[in-house]
């Protein structure tokens, strides 16, 4: 039910205050908080330096380069507000990287923070696309070319009358396979994910103080981290260094209600209640990017009275599309479809499995699927489904339970393994702190299933470990699936976003 004219950034700046929510706070960082009377005007002024100094023209793609803060949420929305189709990218790429997604989006223009410059004028350099550059301050000390400009600006903007099915942001997705494509995403979509999950899901308040690690770059924390706080009157914390004692520190201090991160921070943040830290603030904890492993949700629900909210989302369909909900959640589900989103079961030839066996999982729904320029399309896109990189088993009740990564199956010796499974058995020994387990490729079984293990502080990487752990896996599922091979390492490669790089380590080993 969206008007046809409609723009996102306007709708989460100046109709906020329209709407009365102008001494609100809107975002919080860098030690300051924003109302959105405040944002509105800077995000105006803004606004005016895209058009009348960069010459940005609706339906350029801009790229902003930035780290989570009140700035990169200030530039988006101007940026989207002058018609812009928004390239949200990551700090740490390096000019390289930038360059695949400049070249694949044809990228005019870009927003950078000047401490994240180098990489971006080398790219500048090499690029065809690329001509105008600016920096703004992420520190906001004003003290960067768009902040001297934008303080000369009105505060009052006339937004570019977009479409609602025009296109507003490409949502880059290197998946965990690490090959980049971009998702297009409509302005009525950004709207969807907050008036569907956050509001059916969350219900979220004016009250609300969201907080979390995901960068906004990737489309799980421009959602939690920007849209959904903004579509309704809260309040975002945005931290440029979003690791566990940060984050924790930024509950306490601003009393946050509501956390999306990932599954190995809500460990941390256990074994920090553990010394006394106060969470007790967090209203939901919102947990995706990887399975939550058991043990976790249990151990949260012991620790603070409240459930942990399992979902899973994808960058093609923008956000969760599939969640547990408060008063209805377990562990090892992630619970039910979300609003208008459908979800199917399907073998490799689009027909469904029967009811209760793995296969992969396929959904539709009103936010995608729809890659730019990308004839791989077919194999994730068919008869209109997103094929996910997931397999779930569906119960009778219409409940998910996810299985694996569809790369995750290792068939061994005949027998179909689900390499997650595998994980949480390990993970309910108390000496395994994090494992990830993945198929090595072996003369006699074709696969092995191969561990790597991440010990607790004070247990030793030795066989005799190697041996108690098979043990535990043997005890606790079929003993077909224990880790034949065990490989203890200080730590796993992760994706910025907390996920477990699994193909690194299949590709360690082929
Ligand atoms: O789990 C994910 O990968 C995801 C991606 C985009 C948006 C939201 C989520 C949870």
């Amino acid at each position: 039910d969206y008007p046809d004219h409609l723009n996102v950034g306007y709708e989460l700046t100046d109709a906020m205050v329209a709407k009365g929510f102008g001494d609100n706070t809107a975002l919080i960082g860098n030690g300051r908080r924003r109302t959105y009377k405040e944002l509105t005007d800077w995000t105006n002024r803004l606004a005016h330096v895209l058009v009348e100094d960069m010459g940005v023209q609706p339906g350029n793609r801009v790229l902003i380069r930035s780290a989570n803060n009140p700035a990169m949420v200030a530039c988006w929305l101007a940026a989207t507000k002058v018609g812009a189709v928004v390239v949200n990218t990551m700090p740490m790429l390096r000019s390289g990287e930038i360059g695949q997604i400049v070249d694949k989006a044809e990228i005019t223009h870009a927003l950078c923070d000047t401490r994240l410059m180098d990489d971006l004028v080398k790219c500048q350099k090499a690029s065809k696309h690329l001509k105008h550059v600016m920096g703004f301050d992420g520190t906001m000390n004003h003290s960067a070319d768009l902040d001297h400009l934008a303080l000369e600006k009105p505060v009052q903007f006339e937004t570019v009358k977009t479409g609602r099915d025009d296109v507003a942001l490409l949502g880059f997705t290197s998946g965990t396979t690490g090959e980049p494509k971009a998702t297009m995403h409509f302005h009525r979509d950004l709207l969807i994910i907050a008036d569907g999950y956050a509001k059916e899901v969350l219900n979220v308040q004016p009250t609300d103080v969201f907080v979390g690690s995901p960068p906004l770059s990737f489309t799980f924390g421009l959602g939690g981290l920007a849209i959904f706080p903004l579509r309704f009157g809260a309040a975002a914390t945005l931290l440029e260094n979003a690791s566990p004692p940060s984050l924790i520190e930024i509950i306490q201090q601003y009393k946050a209600t509501i956390c999306f991160t990932a599954p190995t921070a809500y460990r941390v943040m256990l074994a920090a209640m553990e010394k006394g830290a106060d969470l007790s603030s967090l209203r939901a904890a919102v947990s995706a990017g990887e399975t939550l492993p058991a043990p976790i949700y249990h151990d949260w629900i012991r620790k603070t009275g409240k459930t942990m909210l399992d979902g899973i989302g994808a960058t093609e369909l923008l956000h969760i599309f599939v969640s547990n909900r408060f008063e209805d959640h377990m562990p090892g589900c992630t619970g039910k479809t979300v609003g208008s989103y459908e979800a199917r079961i399907v073998d490799a030839d689009m027909n469904d499995v029967p009811q209760g066996e793995t296969g992969r999982l396929a959904v539709r729904g009103p936010t995608g699927c729809r890659y730019l320029n990308d004839a791989r399309q077919t194999a994730y896109v068919r008869e209109g489904w997103n094929i996910t990189g997931d397999s779930f088993t569906m119960d009778e009740d219409g409940y998910l339970h996810f299985a694996a990564r569809n790369d995750d199956m290792i068939i061994s010796s005949g027998y179909n393994i689900a390499g997650p499974e595998v994980e949480a058995a390990l993970l309910g020994h108390p000496a395994v702190s994090e494992c990830a387990v993945v198929g090595a490729p072996d003369e006699d079984r074709g696969m092995l299933v191969e561990a790597h293990v991440v010990l607790k502080p004070d247990n030793s990487a030795t066989d005799e470990m190697r041996k108690i752990l098979q043990d535990h896996v043997k005890d606790t599922i079929a003993p077909y699936k224990y880790p034949r091979s065990i490989k203890f390492r200080e730590t796993l490669p992760k994706t910025a976003t907390g996920k477990i790089q699994r193909f690194l380590l299949r590709e360690a080993d082929a």
